[in-house]
């Protein structure tokens, strides 16, 4: 298994719920690779000692989702240079017309129209190279990712097309619950970091958590009743599922629980549940962040271990397009 998150900004119970989460409970069944996806985040102006400051939280955040750096590789991208070498054999066999009607190109392009770099529009490119590199079955993410596995499996099967079997053709793994976690502002649009308000971040204090859920929007008829209905109610569906994957409880059970009490019971009890799922995940963050050596041995072992398994594919890769080995 193998997945990647960009440290464009600090993570949010999306990124959690939706990816990290599921990462963390497959760490016994797979051979897991995950990193730190630098190379990715510079496709959109970054400040240096941000970006560097985001990277470490982001490693300890993820050891303390329960990551366990011995059971997992986890690294930072940039430290890998076998990504970057095979995307650029794969840009040779990736078409303009696919780049440019995907989504997030055009999201994206749009909200910086200011630098739409050749990055950002070759960005598919380099995660079918993160992907491809490691040979993985499964790639887990959320469900806005899977135009990207689509594009990436793509790829692969032009190039095998050509060359042969060279690269196994990987499925995305996406959760039915969390897989997307909708903003508490605005339920029609999903959670994320670039809009704060409807975002609840894994390291936020849990008075700013609790005051964001009693704020959260529930639905605009008077009906005041916890029930399961993602089309009528967007805004309370978002908030079981959010109380679902924090508590493991059913939509059932929930509506149960909620029987004739309204939002002003549940709202409050989804916030004291994503703090109390949170409040362990902080204190091992936290404590991470201040052994930087520790970080440092993580990230080091881990590129040593990711490096070794993706050069044998790049290998492989420049044997077949007819490159000398050198
Ligand atoms: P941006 O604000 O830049 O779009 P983001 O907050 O959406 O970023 P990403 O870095 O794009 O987060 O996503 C990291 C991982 O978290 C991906 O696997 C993605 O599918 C998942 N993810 C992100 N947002 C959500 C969400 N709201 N619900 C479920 N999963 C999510
Ligand atoms: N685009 C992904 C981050 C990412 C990724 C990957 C995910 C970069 N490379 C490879 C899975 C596999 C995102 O979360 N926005």
């Amino acid at each position: 298994m193998l997945s990647g998150i960009q440290p464009s900004g600090e993570l949010h119970i999306g990124n959690y719920l939706g990816a990290i989460k599921n990462w963390a409970e497959r760490a016994d069944e797979y051979d897991c690779y995950y990193f730190m996806a630098d190379m990715h985040t510079i496709t959109v102006r970054q400040d240096p000692a941000e970006l560097r400051r985001r990277v470490l939280t982001q490693l300890a955040t993820y050891i303390a989702c329960g990551l366990d750096p011995e059971k997992n590789t986890l690294f930072i991208q940039s430290h890998v240079p076998s990504h970057a070498q095979l995307a650029w054999v794969l840009n040779c066999y990736t078409m303009f017309g696919e780049l440019s009607r995907m989504t997030q190109f055009k999201d994206k392009s749009a909200r910086h129209a200011d630098n739409i770099n050749a990055g950002l529009f070759d960005y598919p490119v380099l995660m079918a190279a993160d992907i491809l590199i490691y040979q993985p079955d499964y790639v887990p993410v959320g469900e806005d990712q899977r135009q990207h596995i689509e594009i990436c499996r793509d790829i692969a099967n032009r190039f095998n097309g050509i060359y042969g079997d060279v690269f196994k053709i990987p499925e995305p793994f996406i959760q039915k619950v969390g897989a997307r976690v909708m903003s508490l502002a605005t339920p029609d649009s999903k959670m994320s970091k670039s809009q704060p308000e409807g975002c609840v971040f894994m390291l936020e204090k849990p008075e700013d958590i609790l005051r964001k859920f009693k704020r959260a929007v529930t639905d605009s008829d008077r009906e005041n009743c916890v029930r399961y209905a993602p089309e009528e109610k967007p805004g309370v569906a978002n908030l079981m599922q959010i109380y679902a994957s924090a508590t493991g409880k059913s939509y059932e059970e929930i509506e149960k629980e909620f029987d004739g009490q309204g939002y002003g019971a549940f709202k409050p009890a989804v916030g004291e549940a994503v703090v109390e799922m949170l409040r362990p995940i902080q204190a091992e963050t936290q404590r991470l962040l201040a052994d930087k050596a520790y970080l440092e041995s993580v990230y080091r072992a881990g590129a040593e271990k990711a490096a070794y398994v993706a050069n044998k594919t790049l290998r492989k890769v420049y044997k077949k397009v007819g490159f000398i080995q050198p």
